[in-house]
């Protein structure tokens, strides 16, 4: 399937899902549910769902099997978001394009909108009518894993830490493998496991993803400082401005550019040790770093 198709066939499928599964019946915490609906609905790009069908059907899995799981993989990104955002976090006012969901209603509601999409997750995966509960297990398993302690909790602590003393090129890269990356593996490895693929085949998704992550944000440490050079004329990103390491400060730009290169070779290497085509999955990984 050409990926132009893809993106028009299964983009307003995962809308059409999200929304449906947002909308609750009249009840006292109803102010919750709209923020929720504020925040997830009209906006983002849906990589990690997208990602999650495009496994699916690159290993002959059906979509309406891997529909749910990769709408719940999506309501844990917007967590990640929300969290994100807040002064204690990240301090910003805009996402996607509108004011983050703690300037549009308050703090404490963002707070709780977090605390309800991660949750939620969680209950739609262990409740989805579509999944054996052997599927269900793994994926609970790996999105445990993917979001917690190990993975993009993880990540945003020592991204934390960061800010207050300069960190050591390794322990970059191993920040934004959890922050990231751990998710874009999850997302691979739902479509994986909603198609029934083998332990190896998981173990190559989950390799995939990894380096996905990893150059997906370089790129982006790579387009802050393009973006920051066209406004202020200066070759500099507002992290490295505030003193916070980048792969830029640990790469130079040249360094950084030819990283994304070596992990875009890794990519397409472990794509092509599947045994059969992914044609469709290895299309939308490798736009998504090109
Ligand atoms: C609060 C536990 C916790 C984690 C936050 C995701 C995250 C961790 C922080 C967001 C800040 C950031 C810029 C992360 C790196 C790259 C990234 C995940 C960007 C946002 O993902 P996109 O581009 O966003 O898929 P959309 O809006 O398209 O979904």
């Amino acid at each position: 399937m050409q990926l132009a198709l893809f993106e028009k066939s299964y983009l307003p499928l995962i809308e059409a899902k999200l929304k449906e599964v947002l909308t609750f019946p009249e009840s006292p915490q109803e102010k919750l549910f709209a923020a929720a609906r504020y925040s997830v609905l009209g906006g983002g790009k849906r990589l990690r769902p997208m990602l999650t069908l495009a496994s699916a059907i690159s290993f002959g899995g059906n979509t309406e099997i891997a529909l749910l799981p990769a709408c719940a993989l999506e309501l844990v990104h917007c967590y990640s978001l929300i969290h994100d955002d807040l002064p204690c976090m990240d301090d910003d006012d805009f996402r996607r394009g509108k004011p983050s969901l703690h300037k549009h209603t308050d703090e404490g509601t963002a707070v709780l909108v977090g605390d309800f999409l991660l949750t939620y997750a969680f209950d739609l995966l262990a409740n989805a009518p579509c999944l054996s509960d052997s599927q269900r297990i793994r994926m609970i398993q790996t999105l445990t894993h993917s979001a917690g302690g190990q993975g993009m909790v993880a990540g945003q602590f020592l991204d934390l830490e960061a800010e207050k003393a300069p960190i050591s090129k390794e322990l970059q890269r191993d920040l934004h493998s959890k922050k990231t990356a751990e998710l874009f593996s999850c997302a691979l490895l739902f479509g994986a496991i909603a198609a029934g693929s083998s332990e190896e085949e998981l173990e190559n998704c989950r390799k995939i993803g990894l380096k996905l992550g990893l150059a997906f944000q370089i790129l982006d440490d790579i387009l802050d400082i393009t973006a920051s050079e066209e406004k202020h004329g200066k070759k500099i990103s507002s992290d490295q401005a505030n003193g916070k390491s980048t792969f830029i400060t640990h790469y130079g730009l040249n360094g950084a550019k030819e990283e994304v290169a070596k992990l875009t070779h890794e990519i397409e290497h472990a794509l092509n040790t599947f045994g059969h085509e992914t044609p469709l999955m290895a299309d939308f990984t490798l736009r998504m770093i090109r």
